[in-house]
């Protein structure tokens, strides 16, 4: 057997995506609007509380295109968290005006691929702040789960470590190229959702998506080993944009 990569987890990840049943938001009161409005904003003040204290994080974005309307990404300490949140979510006048689009589990993940030997990364805060990051309030997300692909000769799972790990580590050095300008939080999603890895990408600047996403189809751990699933981009939303969101 292959030697396993040795994986530090960090918060657990629900992303929840909704779509907007606009015919029957529109034919609900501006009264009953203003009321699920108000209850949507409690959520999000709730939320922010969480992240403030750092129990958590939270990222709200709207999608563009038909495959949802808006996320939420919740990261938490517990997989209960998560499901206390969404099912607080789902118990509101506003959610009952959303369809469930997609969703997601998964935990924060780091590898061993590319670790300096012999040092305690549970003792590293800077390893301990990217397995509990606080989201980035980036314009823009962008949200993709995708596997390691285990086909006839391109099986990752049966390379050894070193030919794995200086896979990554050519991986790793396109993504530093990007180091200010996309931010990257793997979390696996083994034995938790149908794929092995969410991968969600920040930026203020959405071409910066493409461009590293594209750069790295060429490098041979995405070319020869890389799934992917459906891609899902959107724009930043706080109180008051959600609220011209769903303005009609
Ligand atoms: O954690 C680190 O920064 C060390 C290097 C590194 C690892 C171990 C790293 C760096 N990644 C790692 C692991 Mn990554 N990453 C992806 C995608 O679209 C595609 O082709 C792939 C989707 C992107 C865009 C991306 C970006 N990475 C992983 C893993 C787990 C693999 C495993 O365990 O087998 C996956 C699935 C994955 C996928 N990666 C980086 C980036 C970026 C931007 C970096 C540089 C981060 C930095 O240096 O700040």
């Amino acid at each position: 057997m292959s030697e396993v990569a040795i994986t530090l987890e960090g918060w657990y990840c629900l992303h929840d995506f909704r779509s907007v049943n606009w015919a029957a938001w529109r034919l609900s009161t501006t009264e009953e609007q203003n009321r699920m409005l108000d209850e949507l904003n409690t959520f999000l003040k709730q939320w922010s509380d969480i992240e403030e204290s750092k129990q958590g994080s939270t990222a709200v974005y709207s999608i563009v295109g038909q495959k949802a309307d808006f996320v939420f990404m919740h990261l938490r300490e517990t997989l209960e968290e998560l499901n206390e949140i969404e099912t607080a979510f789902n118990k509101t006048a506003f959610a009952s005006f959303t369809t469930q689009a997609y969703s997601y589990v998964s935990v924060v993940e780091l590898s061993n691929y590319v670790n300096q030997p012999g040092t305690d990364p549970m003792e590293n805060p800077e390893i301990l702040a990217r397995l509990k990051p606080i989201l980035p309030k980036a314009r823009h997300i962008c949200f993709y789960p995708m596997n390691k692909r285990r086909d006839g000769n391109d099986n990752w799972y049966m390379l050894g470590m070193d030919e794995r790990r200086t896979m990554m580590r050519s991986h790793g050095m396109i993504g530093r190229k990007y180091a200010g300008k996309v931010k990257q939080i793997i979390s696996g999603s083994v034995g938790f959702d149908n794929w092995e890895w969410g991968v969600t990408l920040f930026a203020e600047d959405a071409l910066q998506f493409k461009k590293l996403i594209y750069e790295m189809r060429f490098d041979e751990v995405s070319a020869r080993y890389g799934d992917f699933g459906d891609f899902y981009v959107g724009n930043l939303l706080d109180a008051a944009k959600f609220t011209a969101l769903l303005k009609v």
